[in-house]
């Protein structure tokens, strides 16, 4: 018997992190509840007052960093399938997620993209460069490369801007054959039109979420990350073609 699936695609939201100890965003007491999303969230908002969105970030940075933040089951057990994957010849694998945690490169995923930017990382407004950062950055730090102070920018994907590597992740679902939908609301574009797209190549799609959302998915799966995403991972790898 051959395997039905040689090519996956994995999207990935908030919600994964959830148990992790990192906030969802619209949740009632999510990321954004005390800050308006243009505030926070937009290049307008940065322009008009760069200290409270690096104060924003800064929390989030030094939070990441903490000893209790770490990857859970989920995490995992995605790291799992794409190793399952990479044992098969001719099998593809790409985890995108919309998350700017680094708890999948944690728990030992490779073939990641992060669609929305990377939180231990800033970069130069004006040449584009990209540093590791892992302090408080602040209004009047001095850029890296131009020694421009002011130039320097949390490296994430306002509203508004283009998600990165979207050419990777549009090949990606083009020839996929299984797409699945974990812990994202589903409410921000492009991200949220991914499933389509699969739909569109012939994949079978799943959403694996805690809440039901407005999208239409071949197989919806309720619960918990830490505990619906293993148990679907295994079952996928189950379904892999037998290792020679
Ligand atoms: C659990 C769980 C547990 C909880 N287990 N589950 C009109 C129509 C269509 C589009 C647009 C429009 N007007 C404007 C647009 C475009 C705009 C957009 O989508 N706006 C919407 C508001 C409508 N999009 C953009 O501007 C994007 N760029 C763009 O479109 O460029 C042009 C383009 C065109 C064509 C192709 C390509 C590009 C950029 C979007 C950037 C989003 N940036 C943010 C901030 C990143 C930095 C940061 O982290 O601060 O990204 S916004 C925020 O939302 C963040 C997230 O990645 C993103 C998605 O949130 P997510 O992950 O879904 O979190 P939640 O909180 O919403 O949901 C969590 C889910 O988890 C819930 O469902 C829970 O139930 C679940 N959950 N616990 C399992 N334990």
């Amino acid at each position: 018997m051959t395997s039905p699936y040689r090519s996956i695609v994995v999207l990935t939201g908030a919600g994964i992190s959830a148990e992790s100890g990192i906030q969802t965003f619209r949740a009632s007491d999510g990321l954004w509840e005390n800050h308006r999303v243009e505030d926070v969230a937009t290049p307008e908002g940065f322009a008009s007052n760069p200290v409270i969105v690096h104060q924003f970030y800064n929390g989030r940075r030094h939070q990441l960093q903490q000893p209790h933040i770490r990857p859970n089951p989920a995490h995992s057990a995605l790291a799992r399938l794409e190793y399952e994957m990479s044992q098969r010849p001719d099998h593809k694998f790409l985890l995108v997620t919309q998350n700017i945690d680094n708890l999948h490169e944690r728990a030992g995923s490779r073939e990641l993209v992060h669609m929305h930017g990377e939180l231990l990382k800033i970069r130069c407004a004006e040449s584009g460069l990209i540093f590791e950062h892992r302090d408080n950055l602040q209004v009047g730090d001095e850029c890296r490369c131009c020694r421009v102070p002011g130039n320097l920018r949390p490296h994430v994907v306002w509203f508004g801007e283009m998600p990165l590597e979207m050419p990777r992740i549009t090949r990606a679902l083009d020839e996929c054959d299984l797409f699945l939908s974990i812990g994202t609301s589903g409410n921000v574009y492009p991200a949220a039109g991914f499933y389509e797209s699969a739909k569109s190549s012939g994949a079978h799609t799943v959403e694996l979420n805690l809440d039901p959302t407005h999208s239409h998915f071949d197989e919806h799966i309720y619960g918990q990350a830490s505990e619906i995403v293993p148990a679907f991972v295994d079952r996928v790898i189950r379904q892999l073609d037998p290792l020679t």
